[in-house]
């Protein structure tokens, strides 16, 4: 059914692991969509300003029949739902939601880039969808394999029960 998509979530604010299970089940409630796997939770030192919080990240993978601005008007939603306000670029946030790759599209316009314009250069989007694909090869003809040793060690992949009791719940359905 439609395009195989994964969604990066990111969240260093307000609860910031609840913050991602609101998201994932919001992910889970689309339309024309289904939840098809979700990473562990990962924890990471923010990119960008240091005067922040650290990060917990996840990648979601996605099966929909949405066009892919279709897809951004629901995340954005979400990211608003959630009360999400954009204080300064790569800054704190309660949630981000970013479309990281849209099946093999590649798409330039003012407000999508298809794929994710910084997905290869960052560990927490890269390690977390590695784990849900390692097989993945990016629209660039890249082995989503052989870019990720660069990354080892910058990222915590966590144990956490409420976080994986969500994911768990949200996947049987
Ligand atoms: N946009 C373009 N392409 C996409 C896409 N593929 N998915 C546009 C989602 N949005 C896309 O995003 C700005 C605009 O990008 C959107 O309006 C959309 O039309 P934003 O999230 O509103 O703004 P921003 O967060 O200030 O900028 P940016 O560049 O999106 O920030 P990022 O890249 O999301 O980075 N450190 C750690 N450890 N973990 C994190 O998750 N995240 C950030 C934010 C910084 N540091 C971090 C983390
Ligand atoms: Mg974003």
């Amino acid at each position: 059914m439609g395009e195989v998509c994964y969604i990066g979530l990111g969240a260093n604010l307000n609860d910031p692991i609840k913050q991602l299970c609101t998201a994932l089940a919001a992910l889970a409630q689309l339309p024309q969509s289904r939840l098809t796997a979700v990473s562990s939770l990962y924890h990471s030192k923010p990119l960008g300003p240091q005067d922040q919080p650290d990060f917990y990240n996840a990648v979601a993978e996605l099966q929909t029949e949405l066009a892919p601005l279709a897809l951004l008007d629901a995340l954005q939603a979400q990211e608003q739902q959630q009360g999400r306000v954009r204080k300064r670029h790569w800054g704190e946030r309660c949630i981000d939601l970013d479309i990281l790759l849209f099946g093999q599209q590649q798409h330039r316009c003012s407000r999508l880039n298809l794929p994710h314009h910084e997905l290869t250069q960052r560990s927490f989007t890269l390690l977390p969808l590695a784990e849900i694909q390692p097989q993945l090869v990016l629209p660039s003809g890249e082995l989503l394999s052989q870019l990720t040793p660069a990354f080892d060690g910058e990222l915590q992949r966590l144990q956490h029960a409420e976080y994986q009791a969500c994911c768990q719940r949200l996947l049987a359905r």
